[in-house]
């Protein structure tokens, strides 16, 4: 009988606790900008989880928003929501609002949504926010954010072969694009391409593209938009004491949107000599305007 009442008495000593935490979160792009825009498509996915003993209704009453658990996505330079943080998406997530959608203890709710964002600089993370606006007491109002890195950058491209006759000329990746949701102007950054495997008198050349002020070529060392320069180049040549590596690395002195990166990158082609023979690999890789590197795309070319 004591073993019994004591039991019961450490019952009713528990608390009931709601506690809702975002237990898993992502953001994938899944469609890129059309020219002259920085406006991805992306998918999001999240989960809702209740680490409380009590049940949760996320929904309520149907048809009825006002009582409906949100989530919010914000725009933060940092790691932390605070009150200079935007709405990424400029609308939150509910669930459907047909009626009740009870998570008990550790169970989940979640969803996955296309959305679009426009990739901007004034931001480094996203930060998903499980009841922003405080429909619901918690016993933890400190554990409802999941904070999502978005500071990659990421090259789509490479993996094929070109072929081209020796003394020719072959843009190395004419369809390469760059994706990364918060920069839109990679000053600072750089762009570079290597071939390994090169013999002497093989070279890049960059064709010319765009008029006036749009034009963008190579003068020298100098990467030039129109009359403004807004590039550093520096080439290497294949000779035997580089193990006839050849590269080409342009460092952003000046503005570089991710038009004017494509351009360059697409249009950087590759001019075996006259006597060349054989196969080369090469590889492109960007770093953004805060030194991050992107992956490296391979591209083989074949002189035939
Ligand atoms: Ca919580
Ligand atoms: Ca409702
Ligand atoms: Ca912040
Ligand atoms: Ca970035």
């Amino acid at each position: 009988m004591r073993a019994e009442s004591a039991l019961e008495s450490l019952e009713t000593r528990v608390l009931p606790a709601v506690d809702l935490i975002i237990s898993t979160a992502t953001v994938n792009i899944t469609g890129d900008p059309a020219v002259g825009s920085n406006q991805y498509s992306l998918n999001v996915l999240y989960k809702v989880k209740n680490l409380g003993t009590t049940p949760i209704d996320l929904t309520g009453v149907a048809n009825d928003p006002s009582d409906n658990v949100k989530i919010r996505i914000y725009a933060s330079m940092d790691t932390v929501v605070d009150a200079g943080d935007g709405n990424a998406l400029g609308f939150d997530f509910d669930g459907i609002d047909n009626g009740p959608h009870v998570i008990g203890q550790n169970e989940e709710s979640g969803l996955t949504a296309g959305v679009v964002f426009n990739a901007r600089q004034t931001f480094n993370f996203f930060i998903v926010k499980v009841d922003f606006d405080g429909q619901v007491t918690e016993s933890n109002e400190n554990n409802n954010t999941f904070v999502i890195d978005a500071q990659d950058v990421s090259l789509v491209g490479g993996g094929g072969t070109v072929n081209v006759a020796p003394k020719a000329t072959v843009p190395l990746d004419p369809t390469v694009k760059v994706r990364d949701l918060n920069t839109v102007n990679f000053k600072d950054g750089n762009f570079g391409a290597t071939v390994t495997g090169a013999q002497l008198k093989d070279k890049f050349l960059l064709t010319q593209t765009g008029d006036g002020d749009d034009r963008l070529r190579m003068a020298g060392k100098k990467l030039k938009l129109g009359s403004k320069t807004i590039g550093t180049v520096v080439k290497v040549v294949p000779k035997e004491s580089n193990s006839f590596q050849m590269s080409l690395r342009v460092e952003f002195t000046g503005d570089v949107n991710r038009d004017v990166l494509h351009r360059l990158m697409r249009n950087l082609s590759f001019r075996p000599g006259s006597k060349s023979t054989g196969s080369r690999l090469v590889q492109f890789q960007v770093k953004d305007n805060l030194e991050n590197l992107s992956n490296v795309t391979e591209t083989t070319v074949q002189i035939t």
